[in-house]
């Protein structure tokens, strides 16, 4: 008796995929949708140490960070002036304000154009954790567009010892150099002039 063999061949089905390339296809007709732009209002922080203060309407606006103070400054009808820091070589890590006016500085200095006559205000809180910005200049830089020097006083009001006119300086501890003081205004400054 034969036994047919379980002849089990298996049965290989090759499934050739194909992929169709449309080649020349139409272009796609989906335009580049615009990203929108989401407004990013800055938002004030009465503890940032970043801050405007606009001298023609003495209204000082502090933020957390500098992005925000540029982006509120570029809304602002002023100019910028002259900013003031905290730490020396313009330090943006200690804080800084920039004041802004209505107009620019008179080429000469033997007028005054801006008059600021206490440096706890138009502050009116804290730059940072509760240090008024009377004696605590460390740096000072006016903006060449206004053509502004800047003239420090120690007391309010213009009182006590004043400094030359100073176009900008990185240490105000007196070396002299440059357009620095050569007496010490490190952290002393208490009032201000701009011409
Ligand atoms: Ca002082
Ligand atoms: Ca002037």
């Amino acid at each position: 008796m034969h036994l047919a063999p379980g002849s089990l061949s298996p049965v290989r089905t090759l499934f050739a995929v194909f992929a169709a390339l449309a080649l020349g296809a139409s272009a796609s007709t989906a335009a580049a949708t615009p990203i929108p732009q989401v407004a990013h209002a800055p938002v004030p922080h009465p503890a940032g140490k970043y801050c405007a203060a606009d001298l023609s309407d003495q209204k000082t606006t502090c933020f957390r960070t500098e992005e925000d103070l540029a982006s509120y400054g570029s809304t602002l009808a002023s100019v910028p002036l002259v900013s003031v820091y905290n730490w020396i070589n313009y330090g943006q890590g200690g804080g800084y304000t920039i004041y802004y006016g209505d107009r620019g500085c008179t080429a000469t200095t033997s007028d005054v154009d801006y008059n600021i006559p206490g440096l706890t205000h138009p502050y009116t809180s804290s730059n940072p954790s509760g240090i008024l910005e009377n004696n605590t200049y460390s740096s000072v830089s006016t903006y060449t567009a206004q053509t502004c020097d800047i003239k420090l006083f120690d007391g309010a009001n213009y009182t006590g010892a004043s400094s030359e006119w100073i176009d900008r300086c990185t240490h105000l501890g007196g070396s002299g150099t440059g357009d620095c003081p050569s007496v010490n205004w490190y952290d002393r400054a208490g009032s201000y002039q701009l011409s």
